[in-house]
Order: C-alpha cells, then sequence, then structure tokens
C-alpha cells in the first residue's frame, strides 16, 4: 500500500479512526490532511478508549510517524492538551508527530465567531461544533490567516494579530456587540502553545514525498466525511474543508500520483449531526434503538446523532466523487436484533424514481426513499470471531451492499476491539 486514503462515505462518525488504526499497523506514516478538532475519532486499544481529535489515529501504534498536513486547522491550545492527554497513558507523540508550518491556526475569535454566527443564523443555523472551524478556513480563502510558521515567529505572529484582531474586534463591537479580544492575553497563551509544539513543526510535505520516495506506505486519514465536503456534501450543512479524497493532494501537498488506493468507511447505517436534510432519517423507535446500541453520540460535542437506514443513492455518489475502490464497514453490530434490517436504494421525488444524490437541498429535503428490505440477524454478534460464522442475514446484507454499489467490501467489523473487525480481502 504506497499511498492509501481512508475517507467517510457519510456525514462522519463511520468508524474512520478504527479502520485507519487497523491499516496504520502496516503504514509507516499516518496523515490527517483537512479539518481540525471539530473530528473526533475513537479508537478503542486493549479496553482504553482514546478520542482524537486532532493527531491521527496512528499515533496508536508504537513507531508510526504522524503527520497533520498543511490542509489541517490546528488550534494550538487543543492541540498541547491531546498531545498531553495521550502522554497521560504513555504514548510517545512528541517524536513521532509532526505538523505541517503551512497548517493555519484557530485563534480565540474563530470559536467566538462560530458560535455568534450559529446564534445570529437561529433556524437556520448549520449545527457547527463551535469549534472555529469556518471562520478559520474563511481568514485563510480571505489571506489573513496566520499560519503556523507565522505562530513560531513572534515578531510576525504580533504584527498578523494586531491586523487581525483590528478587523475582528471591529466586527465582534459593531456588529455583534460584544466584547473584543485583547492582544496580549492571545500573545501569551498562544505563545506558551507555540513554545511546546514548535520543534514539531516543519515542512510535513516533503517528509511525505521522501518516505514515499523510499518506499515507505502512507495512510491518508480523513475527518467528517463526503457528504460535508465544502464542494461535494450537502451544501451548506456542510463543513469548510475538503473530506473527499480529492482533498488529500491539496491538504498533504502531494500530488494525485501518489495516491493508489481509496477506502471508503460505511457505517451499517446513517448517521449524521448537525442539521440538513436526511431522506432515510428514523424518527420512530428504531431510530432510538439504533442510537442507543451504536452509542451514537458525537465525539467532540456529546450531541445525540440523527440515525436512519444506510442509503445506497449517497454510498453510489460517494464512490463517485472519491474514486472509492474498496469498502468498509462498521458498526454491523448495531443493527442485531431487529426483525427486518432496511436498505435505501432510489428516492422517489415528485412522482419519479431517481438514483443520483440532488445538488438541491430543498429537491432532496422533498425525496422519499425507497426501501429493499432484508431479513436481520441476532441481537449479539460481537463475540463471533470468524467472519465466515457470523450469521448468515448479516452476511448477505453485506453481500448485498456490494452487489447494489459495485464495489468490493475490503473489511467489517462488529465492535470496536481490535479483534472485533475481519478482512474480507
Ligand atoms: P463545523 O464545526 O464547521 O465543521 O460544522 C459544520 C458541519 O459539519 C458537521 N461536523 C461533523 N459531523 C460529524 N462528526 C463530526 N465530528 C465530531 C464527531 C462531531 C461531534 O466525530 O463526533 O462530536 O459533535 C463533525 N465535525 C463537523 C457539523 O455537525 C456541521 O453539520
Ligand atoms: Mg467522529
Amino acid at each position: 500500500m504506497p499511498g492509501v486514503v481512508v475517507v467517510g462515505a457519510q456525514w462522519g462518525d463511520e468508524g474512520k479512526g478504527r479502520i485507519v488504526d487497523y491499516l496504520a499497523k502496516r503504514a509507516d506514516i499516518v496523515v490527517r490532511y483537512q479539518g481540525g478538532n471539530n473530528a473526533g475519532h475513537t479508537v478503542e486499544v486493549d479496553n482504553v478508549k482514546y478520542k482524537l481529535h486532532l493527531i491521527p489515529s496512528g499515533i496508536l501504534h508504537p513507531g508510526k510517524v504522524c503527520i497533520i498536513g498543511n490542509g489541517v486547522v490546528i488550534d494550538p491550545i487543543a492541540l498541547v492538551e491531546e498531545i498531553r492527554s495521550l502522554e497521560s497513558y504513555g504514548v510517545d507523540v512528541r517524536s513521532r508527530l509532526k505538523i505541517s508550518d503551512r497548517a493555519h491556526v484557530v485563534m480565540p475569535y474563530h470559536k467566538l465567531l462560530d458560535e455568534l454566527e450559529e446564534e445570529r443564523k437561529g433556524q437556520y443555523q448549520l449545527g457547527t461544533t463551535r469549534r472555529g472551524i469556518g471562520p478559520a478556513y474563511v481568514d485563510k480563502a480571505q489571506r489573513i490567516g496566520i499560519r503556523m510558521c507565522d505562530l513560531l515567529d513572534e515578531k510576525i505572529f504580533e504584527e498578523r494579530l494586531i491586523m487581525n484582531l483590528e478587523e475582528k474586534n471591529f466586527i465582534l463591537e459593531k456588529i455583534y456587540k460584544v466584547k473584543g479580544f485583547e492582544k496580549s492575553s492571545i500573545m501569551e497563551s498562544y505563545l506558551k502553545a507555540a513554545e511546546e509544539l514548535k520543534d514539531m513543526v516543519c515542512d510535513t510535505s516533503s517528509i511525505i514525498y521522501e518516505g514515499s520516495q523510499e518506499g515507505k506506505k502512507i495512510l491518508y486519514e480523513g475527518a467528517q466525511g463526503t457528504f460535508l465536503d465544502l464542494d461535494l456534501g450537502t451544501y451548506p450543512y456542510v463543513t469548510s474543508s475538503h473530506p473527499i479524497a480529492g482533498g488529500v493532494c491539496i491538504g498533504a501537498g502531494i500530488g494525485p500520483t501518489m495516491i493508489d488506493k481509496v477506502i471508503g468507511v460505511v457505517k451499517a447505517y446513517t448517521t449524521r449531526v448537525g442539521k440538513g436534510p436526511f431522506p432515510s432519517e428514523l424518527l420512530d423507535s428504531t431510530g432510538d434503538y439504533i442510537r442507543e446500541r451504536g452509542y451514537e453520540y458525537g465525539t467532540t460535542t456529546g450531541r445525540p446523532r440523527r440515525c436512519g437506514w444506510l442509503d445506497v443513492v449517497m454510498l453510489k455518489y460517494a464512490v463517485r466523487v472519491n474514486g472509492i475502490t474498496q469498502l468498509a464497514i462498521t458498526k454491523l453490530d448495531t443493527l442485531g436484533g431487529l426483525e427486518k434490517v432496511k436498505l435505501c436504494t432510489a428516492y422517489e421525488y415528485n412522482g419519479k424514481l431517481i438514483q443520483d444524490f440532488p445538488a438541491s437541498l430543498e429537491v432532496l429535503a422533498k425525496c422519499r426513499p425507497v426501501y429493499e428490505e432484508l431479513p436481520g440477524w441476532e441481537e449479539n454478534v460481537s463475540d463471533v470471531t470468524e467472519y465466515d460464522r457470523l450469521p448468515g442475514n448479516l452476511r448477505r446484507y453485506v453481500e448485498r451492499v456490494k452487489e447494489l454499489v459495485g464495489v468490493d467490501i475490503c473489511f467489517v467489523s462488529v465492535g470496536p476491539g481490535r479483534n472485533q473487525g475481519f478482512e474480507l480481502i
């Protein structure tokens, strides 16, 4: 696997962290390429649940180099906290983590603006994680952002901060009518974090390039998912980065010729945090059953996730826009105990059947799911240690997904533990 991408094929929380953790044992370098600490990857190792936000899940494998690429937006204070938390479990982070000098910094005013903007929008709010992600990417595109390399140079940092505060404090005070920020307190806390991070900050694109020239295996770890992509997701209910496979090139600083395989991770059902239309959503007791059994609550914010049946229309679209070569299906155990399970194979819109995922959210909101029903399987399958011993109906479900989507399934999981996943090819 010279260059393998792992992307979420839904709205995030597909279990990418778990798949990356599994694949990381064969990789040499694991790279995050977009998003920030809005992401939440839960990985369970030896009964310890690690919650990762900015650091690639590969960090839980001793000896692997982990990279936070230029496409990520970094809250340096949150990053220091995450490093320390991993260290408290005995994980060696500082010698293995490399942080791009080109990555943009999430500032305190980004977080406040994220919150204020959500409040202002009222019923139209996006349901962001309020981690300042959107405003940080806005500043990047507006070319006033502060990058990690700027943060490491006190004089430059101060200059950029003064320039930014002039604008941000004006907006905060005149438009939102709240108090602005003092330069000194930001300087103090950010420079303190910078001091802790500085030895890890470098040109990460060159580490990836040189590594790949030496034949090292590189794993690119997506955060969020296809339908949260700024361009190809359910706009405007999206994040401000590019979780899709195409985002890897820009966010890691590599060319497309360095990618060999794209693994799409899909949960056996669909979930979504935040607002926006969701055709196969279950607003009944089955939805509650899935939420409770699957513990579908946000890793970052604790918000309950909306739950629904697996949507094959979405999955086919994800295969197309990412160039997915293989699928990994997670959390099949969660659906255990249901008499019937359903797959959404098309939408009905204005009396017509449609198979393509629409761009317009007004159209999507009016799409009715068309279901194919399959028999369910027993409640508890998490102890099964071989794929062939899993219930026949569960395997039939996996086969049916493969048939409908036309892509091979390389991995399925029936629990969070490292021994509860099965490699199929
Ligand atoms: P933002 O904060 O600007 O990125 O929010 C914009 C939309 O993107 C959604 N979003 C997410 N959806 C699922 N999982 C995410 N990460 C956390 C997790 C979420 C959590 O892994 O559990 O803990 O709540 C994530 N990050 C962003 C968000 O809900 C908005 O719809
Ligand atoms: Mg998550």
